[in-house]
């Protein structure tokens, strides 16, 4: 039975919608999803052909707890983003987070605590839970009551990256992505190597991401990358607030960054796996940090002063709807960020 094996539904579409009316996202209903929505709902298949799928959760029920997952998509700051997500919707929702294979290289860098299964995607229990294009801004409270409301297994899919997916257990997740014994290992090797360990410094890491995100298309998306006069600018900000800053740079662009980015106060950090970069990074006093996941999950992790781009996606772009509009943490939360712009 084919059609019991992953159903796609609007009902989280639906969820969206109700979110957005509840929590002022400011997007109006979208209509043609609602009503495409109820006729699948009419043609018996918006529930996978289960009758529970359309009974309430029983919340009480401790005995009886639904399992979550969620599609690996995108490289490591998307998966970081997905699994985040995943415990903070599972934590919401009383449900048991598992993981399917895709997520064996998290579980291989970082100390994370969910399993991966071996044949999760085979499970022909699991309800699948995602939008289909557009995306609409999703947000935590739309997703919520939507798993709410089946009473199944349920694979979620999509991006999810929005600190608010997770901000219930936000505690749990920098735990989560402590970085395993070999990569610590390799991070002070590197430190070590370049003297960092005598210099007594402050160290500054700067992660460039460049490739992809500047092309006209991403861009009208509302993806890009900052110019040159940005990290100028962040760093000019660091060199004023202490005297002895070192800057640590990563980049999988490195021949941009080094005719861009100069100074006898400047390391550049090369052919490393992306996570020993991510580690390396966050493991400096402070970052400056690019567009994207991988840089963004950086700038989480980070304990000391984040510097982001000032510049955020426009209102309805593609990027705006993925994040749904709160690509950053409000500095009431993590008042750890400090935006810059590219002014000269
Ligand atoms: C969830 O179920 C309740 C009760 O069955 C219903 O009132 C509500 O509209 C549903 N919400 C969503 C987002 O489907
Ligand atoms: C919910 O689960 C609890 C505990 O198993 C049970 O006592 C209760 O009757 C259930 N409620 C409904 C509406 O099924
Ligand atoms: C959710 O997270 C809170 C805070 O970390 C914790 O106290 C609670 O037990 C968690 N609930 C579930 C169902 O995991
Ligand atoms: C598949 O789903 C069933 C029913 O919920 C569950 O008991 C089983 O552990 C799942 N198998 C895997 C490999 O996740
Ligand atoms: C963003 O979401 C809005 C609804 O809130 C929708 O009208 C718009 O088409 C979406 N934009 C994109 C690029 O998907
Ligand atoms: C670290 O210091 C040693 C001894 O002072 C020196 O020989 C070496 O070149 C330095 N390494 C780097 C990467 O600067
Ligand atoms: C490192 O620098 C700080 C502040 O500049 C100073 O307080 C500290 O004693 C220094 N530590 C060493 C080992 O030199
Ligand atoms: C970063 O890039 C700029 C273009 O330089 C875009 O305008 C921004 O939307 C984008 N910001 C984020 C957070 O991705």
């Amino acid at each position: 039975m084919k059609a019991n094996i992953y159903i796609y539904i609007g009902g989280l579409v639906i969820g969206c919608v109700f979110g957005a009316l509840l929590f002022q996202y400011n997007s109006p209903p979208d209509t043609s999803f609602v009503s495409k929505w109820h006729d699948l709902k009419r043609k018996g298949k918006s529930n996978g052909g289960s009758e529970k799928a359309t009974t309430e959760y029983n919340k009480t029920d401790t005995n009886h707890r639904f399992m979550l997952s969620v599609l690996r998509q995108g490289r490591l700051g998307n998966g970081m983003s997905q699994y985040s997500a995943l415990l903070g919707l599972a934590n919401l929702t009383n449900r048991i987070p598992i993981l399917n294979p895709g997520y064996r290289d998290l579980a291989q860098i970082f100390t994370i605590s969910t399993p991966v299964q071996n044949r999760l995607e085979s499970n022909k229990t699991f309800y699948r839970l995602g939008r289909k294009a557009p995306d609409v801004p999703l947000t935590v409270e739309a997703a919520t009551q939507a798993l709410r409301n089946i009473s199944q297994n349920v694979m979620l899919e999509g991006y999810f990256q929005n600190f608010r997916f997770f901000s219930p257990v936000s505690k749990k997740i920098r735990k989560e992505f402590t970085f395993k014994k070999n990569i610590r290992r390799q991070v002070s090797r590197f430190f070590k190597h370049h003297n960092f360990t005598e210099k007594n410094v402050t160290k500054v890491g700067i992660h460039v991401r460049r490739t992809d995100l500047n092309t006209p298309s991403r861009m009208a998306q509302g993806f890009g990358c900052p110019p040159p006069t940005y990290f100028i600018n962040a760093m000019k900000f660091f060199r004023n607030k202490y005297l002895d800053v070192h800057f640590v740079i990563c980049s999988d662009d490195m021949h941009w960054t080094r005719e861009h980015i100069k100074g006898d106060d400047v390391t550049f950090v090369s052919n490393n796996p992306p996570e020993v970069d991510m580690a390396i990074m966050t493991s400096c006093d402070h970052v400056i940090i690019s567009n994207g996941s991988f840089s963004w999950w950086i700038g989480w992790l980070c304990r000391g002063t984040t510097v982001r781009y000032e510049q955020i996606p426009k209102y309805n772009t593609r990027l705006y709807n993925m994040t749904s509009g709160g690509i950053w943490p409000p500095d009431d939360i993590y008042n750890h960020y400090v935006a810059i712009d590219s002014d000269e």
